[in-house]
């Protein structure tokens, strides 16, 4: 079939050879291929971490997502108006004869869409290589990888580390007293590593200890280190918010636009978000200083999120493609920590590969499946829930022989958490299938039974086997993830108009404001009842 498809195809692009084992290798900033057949499939592959990726119907265009505000730190800001299905770096469709056609760029800074019966690839600055496979998808995904790896190198591929990270139950309310509780109440789980996540920092862009860790981290992670564990720190170093002293300090370390203006990265905690610009010499230094400055705190593993902030558009420092400047400045991060374990989130996925050992396939998980008012009401495929996460995750696996593929945590706990049984086995599912374990319950909240699930899940190495696009067998268990992973239907009538006011609302900073009080104040709240 795949012989027969791939002499049906035409190929435009300035060169072109076969590629040894099958399909082409193209040269040419624009290239293009044009099918024997009307699609019906396209592979949706979003830009960073948190961006959709997913297998979609040509003929049910995505609703926009919303609200605007956000698209910074959701998906490619450059692209989010297109209108025709489209994706960061490749493109595949669905054959008639159950195959795919896929297009694939071998370099940064590309993107591919579908314009009718034509795959259309393009690189925003210069030439570039690209592969085109016809045929089985597996078989395809396989050789692209390993095409990628060639160029980009990979991250360590012995097993990934099994990992307690604060996020997921107390969120930003982290203090050391609280954490030095949690690690006591884990006792021998076998966890690798215990991660303090977002929470402990004085503000985006000034790493120092909070108030609430009045001891200083790296007493922290003495501890950490006394229970047999490697201590983990969350780090968001390529962004920064107005309130912090260092947007104050350096305002020519922000990256700006054409016009002089901050570039938005997003908005979050309650302000908006800026980018550092990579190129800036100072700032690689400031960098540097950063990662050397937690390793000297006893912090072996790091995960450095919002990473996408350094591959936005604008104008830096030096006149570089955006993922080729975010790369040099990931190369910068990476050498300063040395040998530490390197889990990356919200990351661009190709300019992170090879230099990274982990990277955040999917969006946030949450203790609910599917958010109503974000994921339905707003179209919003990259906000924090169960479906969300699973959806994205399942269509990155094929990167796993260049990384560990970070699914995010998985939940075991029935306190505080509105997930069914069916939903959390879905997550621990995945957890199995992506080769990455983490969860953010507090063990006070497990019962004895919850407990002991917990440890089964940490001690089992099951057989995993991949048999079709969304089934697997792990040891003699059949897993089909294809029924839950269907995008919510546009909104139509009296929701779409809900959508589109909440959406409007949404983007008001003083809306923003006012959810993240909010959000506070629930937090306040938990930590009184769990006293
Ligand atoms: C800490 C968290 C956790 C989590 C990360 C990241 O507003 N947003 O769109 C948004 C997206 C993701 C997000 C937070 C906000 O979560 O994925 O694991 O570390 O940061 O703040």
């Amino acid at each position: 079939m795949s012989a027969k498809l791939a002499e049906r195809i035409t190929i435009t692009a300035e060169k072109s050879r076969p590629a040894p084992d099958g399909g082409f290798l193209l040269n040419g900033s624009e290239v293009s291929v044009e099918l024997p057949f009307e699609p019906s499939r396209y592979l949706y592959h979003g830009w960073q971490s948190w961006s959709l990726a997913a297998w979609l119907e040509v003929a049910r265009p995505l609703p926009p997502q919303k609200p605007r505000r956000l698209h910074p730190m959701q998906l490619d800001p450059a692209y989010a108006g297109l209108p025709r299905p489209n994706g960061s770096w490749l493109g595949a469709v669905e054959t008639p004869e159950d195959g795919v056609v896929f297009l694939g760029a071998l370099g940064l800074d590309a993107h591919v869409e579908l314009d009718g019966r034509r795959l259309r690839g393009r690189y925003e600055s210069g030439n570039g290589e690209w592969f085109v496979g016809a045929g089985d998808e597996t078989t395809i995904f396989a050789r692209y990888a390993d095409m990628l790896e060639k160029r980009f190198g990979k991250g360590r591929v012995d097993r990934a580390p099994r990992v307690w990270c604060s996020w997921y139950s107390l969120y930003t309310a982290i203090s050391e007293t609280i954490l030095y509780q949690a690690l006591a109440d884990l006792g021998d789980l076998p966890f690798d590593v215990f991660q303090v996540d977002d929470g402990w920092q004085r503000a985006i862009g000034d790493w120092e200890p909070n108030e609430k860790f009045p001891s200083g981290m790296d007493v922290l992670s003495a501890r950490i280190q006394a229970s047999g564990r490697t201590a983990g720190l969350w780090l968001a170093p390529l962004i920064v918010v107005p309130s912090s002293s260092l947007f104050r300090q350096h305002p020519d370390w922000i990256l700006r636009d054409e016009k002089g203006n901050p570039v938005s990265a997003g908005f979050n905690w309650g302000e908006p978000l800026y980018a550092l610009d990579t190129t800036h010499p100072a700032v690689l230094e400031w960098l540097a200083a950063l990662m050397q400055k937690v390793r000297g705190w006893g912090y072996d593993y790091l995960k450095l999120d919002f990473l996408y902030a350094g591959a936005l558009p604008g104008k830096r420092y030096l006149d570089l493609p955006r993922e080729a400047a975010y790369r040099n400045g990931l190369k910068v991060l990476r050498e300063a920590m040395g040998d530490a374990y390197f889990l990356t989130c919200g990351a661009p996925i190709l300019p992170s590969i090879g230099l990274c050992d982990g990277l955040r396939v999917g969006p946030d998980v949450a203790e609910v499946w599917i958010p109503q008012r974000d994921a339905v009401l707003l179209s919003n495929p990259t906000v924090p829930g169960g479906q969300n996460a699973l959806r994205t995750s399942l269509h990155r696996l094929w990167l796993s022989p260049l990384l560990h593929t970070d699914p995010d945590v998985v939940y075991f706990r029935s306190q505080r958490c509105n997930l069914s049984a069916q939903e959390k086995g879905l997550l621990q599912d995945l957890s199995l299938v992506a080769g990455f374990k983490a969860t953010s319950d507090l063990p006070s909240w497990w019962s004895d039974e919850e407990r002991r699930q917990v440890r089964a899940w940490l001690e089992r190495r099951p057989r995993i086997k991949r048999t079709g696009r969304y089934t697997f067998k792990i040891d003699d268990r059949e897993v089909d993830f294809g029924p839950h992973i269907e995008l919510p239907p546009a909104p139509q009538g009296w929701q779409k108009l809900q959508g589109d006011l909440f959406g409007w609302l949404g983007s008001q900073p003083f809306i923003l404001r006012t959810l993240h009080k909010n959000g506070q104040r629930a937090l306040q709240k938990m930590l009184a009842e769990m006293s």
